[in-house]
């Protein structure tokens, strides 16, 4: 069975509609207004082999900051109900991916409690009509709303375009790696028995 969600939020600054399926093949449909950041979300479906449709029309007249806020708060919301209980999954994902001269490592734990570090800074303000400063604020938001353990640690950086692009796609990896289902977990992966 394949393990979906579908998550809608609407609200004055933003509206968005996100399907993800966990278990697809990296088909993706990306509507943001934001180019730089369709790039990103086609690049964690396509390297997560996840199938991802999200459409989002936000306030972008002011900035990019909420349309990318928001859009991270319905992603992990989605990856939380897609991973369900949990039973059987490897819970755990790492990845160090490397972009050029660029090299990036992410490292999860879909353990229910949120916490995101991150080392990672950017040598330029922004990539097309992306603020850096939006990717810690995308990347939080998702750690909390899937209530995962998120750090990311720049091995290596360089150009932000790679930066940016080999953290998306480390961080698909990664929660590939976390929901992949291994048979010889039978239940959940703790031992407090739940997660
Ligand atoms: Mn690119």
């Amino acid at each position: 069975m394949e393990r979906t969600a579908a998550v809608t939020r609407t609200t004055k600054e933003t509206d968005i509609a996100v399907r993800l399926n966990l278990d697809g093949s990296g088909k993706a449909e990306i509507s943001t207004g934001i180019g730089f950041f369709d790039h990103m979300l086609n690049g964690f479906a396509r390297h997560g082999l996840f199938d991802l449709n999200c459409q989002v029309k936000g306030d972008l007249e002011v900035d990019c900051h909420h349309t990318i806020e928001d859009t991270g708060i319905v992603l992990g919301q989605a990856i939380r109900k897609a991973v369900g209980d949990k039973k059987g999954i490897v819970r755990y994902g790492t990845c160090i991916l490397p972009m050029d001269e660029s090299l990036v490592l992410c490292s999860l734990d879909l353990s229910g409690r949120p916490y995101y570090v991150s080392d990672v800074e950017f040598p330029t303000e922004r990539v097309g009509e992306m603020d850096t400063q939006m990717v810690k604020e995308f990347f939080y938001a998702v750690s909390y709303s899937a209530a995962m353990n998120l750090h990311f640690k720049m091995l290596s950086g360089g150009n932000s375009h790679h930066m940016i692009e080999g953290m998306f796609k480390a961080f698909a990896k990664a929660l590939d790696m976390a929901a992949a289902h291994d048979p010889r977990i039978t239940d959940v992966l703790s031992t407090k028995g739940s997660l």
